[in-house]
């Protein structure tokens, strides 16, 4: 997509990223605030980035090669799932639930190859498979009226709040494999959050649980001052 003065849209995010935040891993002091023109900001980009584009997928040959996939996580050693891990689904919804690997694999399977836009400037491509957030979200009886989705992690309590179109968006998944293999730790084993219509650090790896809320609950980069909405 091009504007009227010939940037891609994407380039100008990504350059203004650039600009104003150097690396994922450094804080910045001037977090986002609150009221009306939060408000007017997330009209504004939802009309920017319409919620039902599809990311474009991507051949086989586009696949960055095994192990250049960049890695992050913000314990000091790769976060290792708790014994019994499983994911608890809860808030706005009818049932909540606590489900196994197993159960999750179970449900309908979404599988695409898309590539990743890290803030930082970096970007990447994999295929992802896992089941839609929209999945489960039906399957606990979410109520229309939770506007957010929040998704929780293992990871230092890493965290991120989402709009609910762009969670039940139907390239959001929960993955639990990556280039047809089970997902490896330092990518967010047992299972993560994967989608084409936000930026990496939306999408929350090593994840515990995912509540349906009435209002946005920020993040670990939202709070330090990095955008909420962070669409692609
Ligand atoms: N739990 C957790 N999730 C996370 C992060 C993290 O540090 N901890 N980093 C985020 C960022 S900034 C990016 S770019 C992606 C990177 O995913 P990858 O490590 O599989 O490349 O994960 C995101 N999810
Ligand atoms: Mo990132």
């Amino acid at each position: 997509m091009r504007d009227a003065g010939g940037f891609t849209r994407r380039s100008l995010l990504l350059g203004a990223a650039a600009l104003t935040a150097s690396a994922c891993d450094s804080s910045r002091p001037h977090a986002g605030f609150l009221g009306a023109m939060e408000r007017f900001n997330l009209r504004f980009q939802r009309a920017l980035f319409d919620p039902a584009r599809l990311a474009p997928e991507l051949p086989a040959e586009a696949a960055t090669p095994p192990g250049a996939f960049p890695q992050y996580y913000i314990s000091s050693t790769i976060p290792v799932a708790p014994a019994g891990w499983a994911l608890q689904v809860g808030g706005m919804v009818a049932r909540p639930q606590v489900l196994t690997l197993e159960e999750l694999r179970l449900m309908p399977r979404t599988e695409y190859r898309i590539r990743h836009h890290c803030v930082e400037g970096w970007s990447a491509v994999a295929s992802w498979h896992g089941v839609a957030v929209r999945e489960l979200a039906r399957r606990v009886g979410a109520d229309p009226r939770a506007g957010y989705v929040e998704f929780r992690s293992f990871d230092e309590g890493y965290w991120s709040s989402w709009d609910a179109p762009s969670a039940l968006h139907p390239q959001t998944i929960l993955a639990y494999g990556m280039n047809g293999e089970p997902l490896i730790p330092a990518h967010g084993a047992p299972l993560r959050l994967y989608s084409g219509v936000k930026l990496g650090y939306k999408m929350v790896k090593y994840l515990t649980a995912v509540n349906f809320l009435p209002e946005p609950s920020g993040g670990y980069w939202e709070d330090r001052g990095y955008e909420w909405f962070a669409g692609v």
